[in-house]
């Protein structure tokens, strides 16, 4: 089973998004813990399989989160199952995955999943409106979070500010919650001092989207966790 308690920083390639080859070999070569294949629109078998097989050519461990049943396929080193605590359509906590196992259970290899449980912040996030999500208080958010710790005993909690610039006090007090659950963060984060200051209380920091705007500064905060 894939460790993540060791890693510190990941990036997140959306497979709808082109990258041209000289940055993905930028971000294999940027000692990231990781690369995470995963989005929430235009995710197809197609794009999914082609940045597969880019990655593949690096040494670095490739995980796919899945969105739609559509894009699973063999070749990952594991994949990330999302469970949505603050979706009010129960589709999102346990269908979609149940589905699933009704009919792919018989060829899931069990070491290779991770169960995410997710926590949607940003209201502007397409995968707020895909997963109908409600904004959840402080309050419910820290109860997720030892939900996830002490209920459900998931290996990841993923505070998801996806696109914005989240409350490192709430990080904060969501890292208190957890011990053996690891805390990653994603969201926003598109400078040295932004990564080092949700560094401070994720386990993980999740780059994406400035990937695509700014690569020398999406590199830059590999170096911050390091
Ligand atoms: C998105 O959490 C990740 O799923 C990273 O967020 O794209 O805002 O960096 P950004």
């Amino acid at each position: 089973m894939l460790n993540v308690k060791n890693w510190n920083h990941v990036f997140k390639l959306d497979p709808n998004k082109p990258l041209q080859e000289e940055c993905l070999t930028a971000l294999c070569e940027s000692g990231t813990d990781a690369l995470i294949i995963g989005g929430t629109d235009g995710v197809t078998f197609d794009n999914v399989f082609d940045l597969l097989e880019r990655v593949q050519a690096f040494n670095i461990p490739c995980i796919l989160e899945v969105s739609t049943m559509e894009a699973i396929m063999p070749g990952f080193d594991s994949y990330f199952i999302p469970i949505v605590f603050n979706s009010m359509n129960k589709r999102y906590i346990v269908d979609i995955q149940h589905q699933a196992v009704k009919e792919y259970g018989d060829w899931i290899n069990w070491d290779q999943m991770v169960v995410e449980g997710y926590c949607v912040l940003n209201e502007q996030a397409k995968v707020f409106e895909a997963a109908q999500c409600q904004l959840p208080s402080k309050e419910d958010v820290v109860a997720y979070a030892k939900m996830a710790e002490h209920m459900f005993h998931l290996p990841i909690f993923y505070l998801e500010y996806s696109g914005t610039w989240g409350e490192p006090e709430l990080v904060r007090e969501v890292a208190k919650q957890l011990d053996q659950t690891t805390l990653f963060y994603g969201g926003g984060i598109e400078s040295i001092e932004q990564a080092n200051l949700m560094k401070k209380y994720a386990d993980v920091i999740v780059v994406g989207n400035i990937i695509y705007k700014d690569l020398q500064a999406a590199l830059r905060t590999v170096e911050a966790c390091m």
